[in-house]
């Protein structure tokens, strides 16, 4: 389950969501991404793996800002795919957006779709990746969003810009790795290695990763723009490189106050933009990465790659290797995430809405259900879950958004609670009687241009509270506050930050665990909610076991406020 009941704290969080911008320009990009098998002899392994024109990591998409990417989806694998753009807001056009069974069915092998991405005030790194079963564990890439004016930073103008990617590697095959465990109730097989850009690196005990390390070569004095996707299914990782400090300037598709640190923390879903400056000894030194997470079982093996000075100089025989912070490390987790804030400035100023229309306070839980004959591979032979107010998403049938278009019923109800349907003490120990869920494909409808205020409140249900690196698709939020222990709406709104809280494109909270630093809690801000879009835990294992909503916007009045139709070839069920 990835933690024991050591630590007896619950975190919350809260946000409102905002409002997408209409772009004034846009440049249309035309690409084609062809799914298929390919073969990929990382690890030593000669396994097929799913890939978008045969690369892994996928190609990276270079677009600028309120561009317009017109995409061709197309399917010459065996298995069904669909393509997200996460952090892509898609203004009035959900058609695009990814999830299977909630926006679209999915695109099944021998068929075409044309996505179209709709970019408006996203800037910075994001990207895309498969959002069926477990397919993004190799299928994803980075999209990179440059400003208007070329190099309009703000922060000093890198001499060169490098994707890295942090992936996840299973020596068998992810799905069967996905059907095994649902079939068994249990947790999923840890993985077998971590990547930095496709490749494990030197620290793995196998020759046959070493000679492909990934390897970035630099000149001295140079400063490089690092764009860092976190592509890993199930844990947040820690990153640092040997030697060197770095500044982070940005996060999810949004300029940050830059600041200092000698070490990331990244969840999955979560994208950093930081600036290397090569100004040490001409050498080589390692970056490495590897998972924080508090107890329990995951894969705590180390990938490296390696950074190259040029020059006339004798390499050491083993390069520098960061000493990355311990494994359960919450304060380094915490304190690295607590620093992020929003830039704020002139040309990317902040409102964070202060008139809220709806509040919810939604907790994200573990679970379990009784298994007949107790023979489940979860905790005392149960099947483990995970819910949300309670409720394990049901996937349904026929995708959510084409319910909607076309008013079919029976495919979801209305009715997702806004509150607990059953307060309890979120952060004590948790009787066992509330440990089952219900099921259900339920959405909360909110009118168009609600100002929502959202509580994440983690609970102790089953084990003690772990992170949940919360996705909301189609939105951006701010994040006022967030901290340990039960929410308490008297107590927590005035701690609030409304001046420079982080901004983020649709991503990830943070929802740590660990003894208390700061009272607040993360709260992030809607303006306008356009029509259908799925919120979701980024650990792939939770998202399989059913923590996942769906919200759904009515248009509103205005002739700017209704969905646009859905493209000829959308994937109906
Ligand atoms: C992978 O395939 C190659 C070529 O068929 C073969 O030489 C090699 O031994 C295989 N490696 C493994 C680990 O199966
Ligand atoms: C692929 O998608 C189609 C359409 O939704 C569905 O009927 C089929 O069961 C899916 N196949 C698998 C293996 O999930
Ligand atoms: C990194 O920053 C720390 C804290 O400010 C400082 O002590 C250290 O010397 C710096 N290291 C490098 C390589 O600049
Ligand atoms: C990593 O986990 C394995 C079990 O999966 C364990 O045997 C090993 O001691 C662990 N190594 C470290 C460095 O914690
Ligand atoms: C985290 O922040 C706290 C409070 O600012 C500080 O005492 C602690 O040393 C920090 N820990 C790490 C690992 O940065
Ligand atoms: C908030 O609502 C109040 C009462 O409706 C109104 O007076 C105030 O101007 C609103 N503030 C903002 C920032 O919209
Ligand atoms: C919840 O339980 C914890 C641990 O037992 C306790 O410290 C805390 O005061 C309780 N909170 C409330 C609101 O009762
Ligand atoms: C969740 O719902 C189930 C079924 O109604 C109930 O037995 C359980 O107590 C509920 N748990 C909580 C935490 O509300
Ligand atoms: C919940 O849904 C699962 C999968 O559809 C089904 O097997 C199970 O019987 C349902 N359980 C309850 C309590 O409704
Ligand atoms: C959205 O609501 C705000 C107040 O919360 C209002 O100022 C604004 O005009 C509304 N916009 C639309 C498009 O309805
Ligand atoms: C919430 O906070 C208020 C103010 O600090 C306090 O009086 C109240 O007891 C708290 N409520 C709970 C349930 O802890
Ligand atoms: C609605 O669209 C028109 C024309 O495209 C544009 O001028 C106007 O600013 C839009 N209004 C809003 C609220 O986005
Ligand atoms: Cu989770």
């Amino acid at each position: 389950m990835g933690s024991t009941k050591t630590t007896r704290i619950l975190h919350f969080l809260a946000f409102f969501l905002l409002a997408g911008v209409i772009s004034i320009r846009a440049k249309t990009h035309h690409q084609t991404f062809v799914v298929s098998d390919a073969p990929y002899s990382r690890l030593c392994s000669n396994k097929s793996i799913l890939t978008v024109n045969g690369k892994f990591p996928g190609p990276t998409v270079r677009v600028t800002e309120g561009d317009t990417i017109a995409i061709v989806v197309v399917n010459r694998a065996r298995e069904n795919i669909t393509i997200h753009w996460h952090g892509v807001k898609q203004p009035r056009y959900p058609w695009s957006d990814g999830p299977e069974y909630i926006t679209q069915c999915p695109i099944q092998p021998g068929s075409n779709f044309s996505q179209k991405i709709v970019l408006s005030d996203e800037i910075g790194t994001m990207w895309w990746h498969a959002h069926s079963d477990w397919s993004r564990a190799t299928v994803h890439g980075a999209l990179i969003v440059y400003p208007l004016i070329q190099n309009d930073y703000p922060f000093p103008v890198p001499d060169e810009e490098v994707p890295i990617i942090l992936g996840e590697w299973w020596k068998s095959d992810v799905q069967a790795v996905l059907t095994e465990f649902l079939q068994t109730g249990g947790d999923p097989n840890i993985s077998d290695a971590f990547l930095i850009n496709g490749q494990p690196g030197d620290l793995y005990d196998l020759p046959c990763s070493t000679k492909d390390t990934f390897k970035l070569s630099v000149d001295h004095g140079k400063r490089y723009l690092i764009r860092m996707v976190n592509a890993v299914m199930n844990t947040i990782m820690f990153f640092k490189i040997a030697g060197h400090n770095v500044t982070i300037v940005g996060s999810d598709g949004a300029y940050l106050k830059p600041f200092t640190s000698d070490y990331i923390a990244i969840s999955p879903g979560q994208t950093i933009d930081f600036l290397l400056l090569a100004d040490q000894n001409p050498s080589h030194y390692y970056m490495a990465s590897r998972a924080y997470a508090v107890a329990g079982d995951f894969d705590n093996t180390t990938t490296s790659a390696r950074v190259e000075y040029s020059g006339n100089y004798t390499p050491p025989a083993s390069p520098l290797l960061p000493t990355l912070p311990d494994f359960t490390d919450t304060a380094a987790s915490v304190n690295f995430t607590a620093r992020l804030r929003s830039l704020a400035y002139k040309n990317h100023p902040i409102q964070v809405p202060l008139n809220v229309t709806t509040n919810l306070l939604f907790t994200l839980s573990i679970n379990t259900r009784n298994c007949p004959n107790a023979d489940c591979g979860g905790p005392q032979g149960n099947r483990l879950l995970a819910s949300v107010n309670n409720i394990t998403f049901q996937s349904p049938r026929i995708a959510i958004l084409q319910a909607y278009y076309e008013r079919i019923s029976g495919v979801y109800t209305a009715n997702f609670p806004s509150n607990p349907p059953f307060p309890f003490n979120y952060t004590s120990d948790v009787p066992q009687d509330l440990w089952e869920p219900r099921n259900g494909t339920r959405v909360r409808v909110l009118d168009y241009n609600s100002t929502v205020e959202l509580v994440f409140q983690g609970t102790s249900t089953v084990d003690a509270p772990i992170d949940h690196p919360m996705h909301l698709h189609g939105h951006s939020f701010y994040v006022v506050g967030w901290g340990f222990g039960n929410f308490n709406s008297t107590r927590d709104p005035p701690n609030y930050n409304l001046v420079d809280p982080r901004f983020r494109t649709p991503s990830r909270c943070l929802e740590p665990v660990g003894p208390r630093l700061d009272s607040k809690q993360i709260i992030q801000v809607i303006r306008k909610h356009d029509w259908v879009w799925l919120m979701h835990c980024h650990f792939e294992r939770h998202i399989s076991w059913g923590m996942e909503m769906v919200f759904i916007t009515r248009n509103g009045k205005g002739t700017n406020e209704t969905m646009l139709p859905p493209p000829s070839d959308f994937p109906m069920c």
